[in-house]
C-alpha cells in the first residue's frame, strides 16, 4: 500500500460561541498566567466585578485577540474580528437573553453575562444554532480558553460582549483599525520541511500552493499573523463550518502537528519546483508497447461495463466487472488517485493521481493492467482524452491531456504511449482585473464532441480555454472570459453546452461548444458542486441539468434547451431542499426515474452517509433518504452500462479494518439494495466505461 492520506477536502465544521473555535490545543501562555477554574465562576462574581470593559485593568479587546476569538467571530470594535466560523457576536447580549427566554436553552444561566461565561467555561452545555450552516458542533468552541486567559480577561470579555453593540461601534463585518499581529513564529528546518510536505499533501488543494487562496481563504502572513498560533492551531485541529476539515479530530494531525502547521502558515510560503518536459520524460515508462498489445479483448467479460473505482488512500484503482461484481484487478496508480477517464473507444482507462502521475490501463489484456505511466506535474486533478470524430478527422484514442494544479500548466500526451510532448503554462492575468496570477490551476477538462477541442477550465484567472488539438504541437487556444474559481462540470444532454461551477462565485458558467463562446452565467445558492452534474427532463420545464451545493442544502435544476424551452433556458427552474449543505455529487441516467444525491461533507456523521433520491416526476422534494452504511461517508454515484443499477461508495478509514470502505449496489427501479462489494480501501469516484465514454449522466 502506498502512502496513506485520509480525507482531504475542505468544508466547514461548526463552531460554538466564542474563541478560537477549537478543542485541545497547546498554548503560548506562560504557566504562571494560567489560573484554570475547575468550576464555572459564580455568575454574581461576574456582574459584581465588571460593569463595562473600560473599568477593567485588562482590555477586553486585547483578551479577545489573545484568545483567538477574532479568528472565528465577527465582533464589532475588535480589530480583525471578522471570522465567520462561529456565530456573529454583534448583538450577542440580546441574542443570549433571547436564548435564555426560549424553551430551547439547556444551560443554567439566567442573565446574558452568565450565558456568556458559561459559553466560555462550559461551551458544550448549550449549542447555539447561529453557526454558519446551522447548529454549532460540539467541541468546536474550545474549553481551553480557561487555560489561555486569566479570570480577569474572561470577565472583561463577558462584560464587553454583554453590552454589544456599543454606541459608536462599527457593526459591519469589516475589520476596523489595525490588526494586532504577533511576531513570526519560528520553526526548525526539520519542522519547516515537514510542514511544507503536510501543506502540499493536505492543504494546497484548497488554499493553493502559494497560499493565495481559492476554495479556502488565503493563508499568507498578512492574514494569518493577526490570528495567531492559538486560533490557527484550533482551526486546523477542529475544522470550520465552512469547509476546513477537522484534521485533529480525524486523527490525521496531532496537536503538535496542528500547532506546527499554524506556525508554518504565519511564515512566508516556500515556492515549490517547476517541471520541464524533459523532467516529465525522465519519468515516462511504457510497459507494453502498442504493437505488443492485443488486437482484440483477451477475456470474455463485457469490458464496456467495467468500473474503474478510485481507491483513494491506497493509491490504486479497483477494476470491477459490472456484471459479476468481481474485482478484476487492483492496479497501482498515483498517490491519492483522483479521477479516471476513458479513451474514445473505451479500450483505455486514464487514471490521474494527485501527484500528477498518469497511468494508462489496457482493458483488452487478459488481466487488464497498466501499459504506460508518466508524471507530468506534482499536483493534478484532471485528465481527458481526444474524443472528436467528424469532418475534421478521427481523433479517437490519439491524445490525452492532464490538467495540473502545480506547476500550473497542462500537458498533452500521446494517447497510446503517454509520451508527453507539449506543455502549456496557464500563468496569466485574471479575466476581470487583468492582474497577473502566479498559480492559475487547471480544474475540469472535457473533450468536445463538436470540435477537436478540449475545454480547459483555469480556476484562478476565471478563463475557459478552448484548446484545439488538431495540431497539438502548435495548439490554438481561445480564451473565454468567464468567472473565477472554475472547478467541476459536465455536458447538457445534447453535449453542446458545457456547464461548469465557479464555486466560490456561486455561479454556473455555460459554454456553447458549437459556437465556441460564453452562452450564459447562472446565479446559484452557495458553492455549487456538480461533479459532472445530471441531465433529465423536467415535467414542466423540459431538459434540465442539476447541481447540488456545498454551502446550502439545495439541489437546483437549470433549463438547458434554449430552442424549445427559451423561457427556462439558463434559469434556475427548481430549487429542491436537501438535508443540508455538504453535497458533492448528483447522478441520473436517461432510463432512470430518479436523481441521486449525496451529503458527503455534511457536518454530522449520519447525514454524511445518507443518500437521497428525488423523483423526476415530482421534482419539488426528496422522495426518500436513507443511510447507505453505518460508518464512513456515502460518496459519488455511477450507473451500470444498462442504467439499471446504481453504485455508491462508502468512503471509510484506511486504518480501520472492517471499515475501510465498500460499494453498495442498488436496483435503480426499486431502490432495493442488491449487493455490496466489501473491503475496498477508501473507494470514492467510480467510472463506468460505457457511461464515461459517452458522457452519460
Ligand atoms: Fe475532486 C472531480 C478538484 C477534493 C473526488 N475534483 C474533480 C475535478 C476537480 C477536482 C478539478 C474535476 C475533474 C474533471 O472533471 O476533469 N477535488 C478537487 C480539489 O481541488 C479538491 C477540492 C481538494 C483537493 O485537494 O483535491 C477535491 N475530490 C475531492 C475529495 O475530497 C474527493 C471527494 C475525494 C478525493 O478524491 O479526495 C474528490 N473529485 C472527486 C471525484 C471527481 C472529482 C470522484 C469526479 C467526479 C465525476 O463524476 O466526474
Amino acid at each position: 500500500m502506498k502512502k496513506i492520506i485520509p480525507f482531504f477536502f475542505m468544508l466547514f465544521g461548526i463552531a460554538l460561541l466564542l474563541g478560537a473555535c477549537a478543542g485541545a490545543v497547546t498554548t503560548d501562555v506562560p504557566q504562571e498566567e494560567i489560573t484554570p477554574p475547575t468550576e464555572p465562576a459564580e455568575p454574581t462574581e461576574v456582574t459584581e466585578l465588571v460593569d463595562t470593559a473600560d473599568d477593567l485593568e485588562v482590555s477586553a479587546v486585547d483578551a479577545l485577540q489573545k484568545g483567538g476569538c477574532v479568528a472565528c467571530h465577527i465582533i464589532p470594535g475588535v480589530p480583525g474580528a471578522v471570522g465567520t466560523i462561529g456565530p456573529d457576536l454583534t448583538e450577542i447580549g440580546a441574542v443570549a437573553e433571547g436564548y435564555i427566554q426560549s424553551g430551547e436553552y439547556s444551560g443554567e444561566a439566567t442573565t446574558a453575562e452568565e450565558f456568556l461565561l458559561e459559553s466560555i467555561t462550559s461551551p458544550d452545555v448549550f449549542l447555539s444554532d447561529d453557526c454558519p450552516g446551522g447548529t454549532c458542533q460540539p467541541g468546536l468552541m474550545p474549553s481551553s480558553l480557561t487555560d489561555q486567559l486569566t479570570d480577569q480577561e474572561i470577565e472583561a470579555i463577558v462584560s464587553f460582549l454583554a453590552e454589544l453593540p456599543q454606541e459608536g461601534q462599527e457593526t459591519a463585518a469589516e475589520p476596523s483599525g489595525t490588526v494586532v499581529a504577533g511576531d513570526v513564529p519560528q520553526l526548525t528546518d526539520e519542522e519547516f520541511a515537514h510542514a511544507t510536505e503536510i501543506f502540499f499533501d493536505r492543504c494546497a488543494g484548497c488554499h493553493g500552493v502559494l497560499r493565495n487562496g481559492a476554495t479556502g481563504p488565503a493563508l499568507t502572513p498578512e492574514n494569518t499573523l493577526a490570528k495567531g498560533t492559538t486560533a490557527l492551531s484550533a482551526i486546523i485541529f477542529n475544522g470550520t463550518p465552512r469547509g476546513m476539515p477537522d484534521w485533529g479530530k480525524q486523527g490525521v494531525l496531532t496537536e503538535e502537528e496542528a500547532e506546527m502547521m499554524a506556525k508554518f502558515v504565519q511564515n512566508e510560503p516556500p515556492t515549490p519546483p517547476e517541471m520541464s518536459l524533459e523532467q516529465m520524460k525522465e519519468t515516462w515508462q511504457v510497459f507494453v508497447a502498442p504493437e505488443d498489445r492485443p488486437t482484440e479483448p483477451q477475456h470474455d467479460r463485457d469490458w464496456e461495463n467495467f468500473f474503474a473505482v478510485t481507491l483513494r488512500d491506497a493509491g490504486q484503482i479497483a477494476l470491477i466487472d459490472g456484471d459479476t461484481y468481481e474485482v478484476v484487478n487492483h492496479i497501482n496508480t498515483g498517490y491519492a488517485v483522483h479521477i479516471s477517464r476513458m479513451s474514445a473507444t473505451g479500450r483505455y482507462v486514464f487514471t490521474i493521481g494527485r501527484d500528477g502521475k498518469l497511468a494508462l490501463i489496457d482493458l483488452w489484456m487478459e488481466v487488464p493492467d497498466t501499459v504506460a505511466e508518466v508524471q507530468v506535474c506534482y499536483d493534478a486533478r484532471s485528465v481527458e482524452t481526444s474524443k472528436y470524430v467528424g469532418k475534421e478527422g478521427d481523433f479517437s484514442d490519439q491524445y490525452a491531456i492532464v490538467g495540473c494544479y502545480w506547476p500550473p500548466h497542462f500537458t498533452i500526451l500521446d494517447g497510446e504511449t503517454l509520451e508527453p510532448f507539449k506543455v502549456v503554462s496557464t500563468r496569466s492575468y485574471t479575466y476581470d482585473t487583468e492582474e497577473y496570477h502566479p498559480e492559475p490551476r487547471v480544474a475540469a477538462i472535457v473533450a468536445s464532441h463538436h470540435r477537436p477541442e478540449w475545454i480547459v477550465n483555469v480556476k484562478e484567472t476565471g478563463q475557459v480555454w478552448l484548446v484545439n488539438y488538431q495540431d497539438p504541437i502548435n495548439p490554438t487556444i481561445k480564451m473565454i472570459e468567464a468567472e473565477r474559481f472554475l472547478h467541476d462540470g459536465g455536458w447538457d444532454s445534447t453535449q453542446r453546452y458545457f456547464l461548469v461551477a465557479a464555486n466560490q462565485a456561486n455561479k454556473i458558467v455555460v459554454i456553447d461548444a458549437e459556437e465556441g463562446d460564453l452562452e450564459a452565467m447562472v446565479d446559484t445558492p452557495e458553492i455549487p458542486h456538480p461533479g459532472r452534474g445530471a441531465n433529465w427532463i423536467d415535467p414542466e420545464y423540459g431538459p434540465v441539468w442539476t447541481t447540488s451545493h456545498l454551502g446550502e442544502g439545495s439541489l437546483i435544476a437549470i433549463g438547458t434547451d434554449p430552442e424549445n424551452h427559451p423561457e427556462s433556458a439558463w434559469q434556475v427552474v427548481r430549487d429542491i431542499p436537501l438535508l443540508g449543505g455538504g453535497s458533492l455529487f448528483v447522478k441520473t441516467h436517461p432510463n432512470s426515474q430518479w436523481i441521486w444525491v449525496d451529503h458527503v461533507l455534511a457536518s454530522d456523521e449520519v447525514t454524511q452517509r445518507t443518500i437521497c433520491v428525488i423523483a423526476k416526476e415530482n421534482p419539488t422534494e426528496t422522495y426518500k433518504c436513507w443511510e447507505a452504511a453505518d460508518y464512513g461517508r456515502a460518496v459519488h454515484f455511477e450507473y451500470n452500462k444498462e442504467g439499471t443499477e446504481v453504485w455508491v461508495s462508502i468512503w471509510g478509514n484506511a486504518d480501520q479494518p472492517g471499515e475501510t470502505g465498500e460499494i453498495v449496489i442498488y436496483d435503480d427501479a426499486t431502490l432495493e439494495e442488491i449487493a455490496r462489494i466489501p473491503d475496498l480501501v477508501t473507494p470514492t469516484g467510480k467510472f463506468n466505461v460505457y457511461n464515461t465514454v459517452n458522457d452519460i449522466y
